[in-house]
C-alpha cells in the first residue's frame, strides 16, 4: 500500500515505515548505472518497485557516487523527459533527486511532489525558493564537500553532532527561504564525505537526528560501507547489509528508507513492525 505525501511527512509521529524506491536514469550510478537509461526499462522498473511495496519513487538523472562527473540541467531533463511523467502517472508520490532548480521545476511540473536535494539547498540558490513556491516536500541531506572529492579525506570531531548541527542549520535556511518546515525531511547522507566509522556512527546515532523533529531518511542501500564491513565487493550482493542498516536506524526512529531492493526491505520492515507491535501490546499488560 503506497503512502500519501501527508503520511510520509508525518511518519516520524505515526511510525509509518516509508520505502522509497530508487530509479537511476543514469549511465554511471554505482550499483545500477546504465540498467534503466532506456525509457521502457525505467518505467518497468518503477512499476516493479511499486508492486514490491514502494511508497515513493525517487528518480535521479545524475549520479552522485564518489568521483562522479556533474551532469548539466539540460542533459538531466532530457533523460527524465519521458520517464518522469510515466512515473507520476502511476499515482505514487514521486521525488526528484537533483540539486538543480531547473531540473526540479521540470519534475514538479511533470507531477513530482518531492525534491531530494543532496546539497540541502546549498548548490543552487533558486532551489529552496522553488520548493517554497510549489509547497513541495523537501529532503535536506548532509554532504561534506562535493561528490567528485568528498571521499578524499573526510574529518569530523563528533560526526553525529556535526551532522545534526548542519541539518538544523539547513532547516533554518529552508524556513528563511519560505519553505514550510513541516514539508522537510532530514538525511545524514550515508557515504557522502564519510569514512566507514562515520557511517557506522551516524547509523548508531540516528535517534539524535530524530531529535530534530522531522522524519529521518536513511540512504544506506548497497553502499560501500557494507562492502567494507563484510568484504562483499559486488553492490548487488549487499542486500542483507542494507536490511540490517535499515532495521538498526528504524529501531531508533528513522522512518524513510531509500533503497534499490524494495521487496526485500519492505518484507523485513513488515516482520520487524509486527514483532515490535506485539512487544508493545504485551508490555502494556505488564
Ligand atoms: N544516496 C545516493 C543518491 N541520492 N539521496 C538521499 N537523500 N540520500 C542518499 O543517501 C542518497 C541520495 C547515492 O546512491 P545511488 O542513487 O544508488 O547512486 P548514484 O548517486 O551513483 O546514482
Amino acid at each position: 500500500m503506497g503512502a500519501t505525501l501527508d503520511e510520509i511527512l508525518n511518519s516520524h509521529r505515526t511510525g509509518r515505515v516509508v520505502v522509497m524506491g530508487i530509479l537511476n536514469v543514469t549511465p554511471d550510478s554505482f550499483s545500477d548505472g546504465g540498467r534503466f537509461l532506456a525509457v521502457e526499462a525505467a518505467i518497468a522498473r518503477a512499476r516493479a518497485m511499486l508492486d514490491e511495496g514502494a511508497d515513493v519513487i525517487d528518480v535521479g538523472a545524475e549520479s552522485t557516487r564518489p568521483g562522479s562527473q556533474r551532469v548539466g540541467a539540460d542533459e538531466q531533463i532530457a533523460r527524465l523527459r519521458e520517464v518522469l511523467p510515466a512515473v507520476t502517472a502511476s499515482g505514487a508520490p514521486t521525488s526528484i533527486d537533483t540539486t538543480s532548480s531547473r531540473v526540479a521545476a521540470f519534475a514538479l511540473d511533470a507531477g513530482a511532489a518531492m525534491i531530494n536535494d543532496v546539497s540541502a539547498g546549498r548548490e543552487d540558490p533558486d532551489l529552496l525558493p522553488l520548493a517554497a513556491s510549489h509547497s513541495a516536500a523537501l529532503v535536506l541531506m548532509h554532504m561534506l564537500g562535493q561528490p567528485k572529492t568528498m571521499q578524499a579525506d573526510p574529518q569530523y570531531d563528533d560526526v553525529v553532532a556535526e551532522v545534526r548541527g548542519f541539518l538544523a542549520e539547513r532547516l533554518a535556511a529552508a524556513a528563511s527561504a519560505g519553505v514550510d518546515v513541516e514539508k522537510c525531511i532530514v538525511d545524514p547522507g550515508i557515504g557522502f564525505g564519510k569514512r566507514l566509522e562515520h557511517n557506522v556512527s551516524l547509523l548508531a546515532g540516528t535517534s539524535e537526528l530524530c531529535g530534530l523533529g522531522r522524519p529521518v531518511l536513511i540512504g544506506a542501500s548497497r553502499k560501500r560501507f557494507i562492502g567494507q564491513l563484510t568484504g562483499q565487493d559486488d553492490p548487488d550482493q549487499r542486500v542483507p547489509g542494507t536490511i540490517a542498516a535499515c532495521l538498526a536506524a528504524w529501531r531508533q526512529g528513522a522512518t524513510i528508507f531509500r533503497v534499490h531492493d524494495v521487496g526485500a526491505v519492505a518484507q523485513a520492515m513488515t516482520v520487524a513492525q509486527a514483532i515490535e507491535k506485539r512487544n508493545a501490546s504485551e508490555n502494556s499488560y505488564a
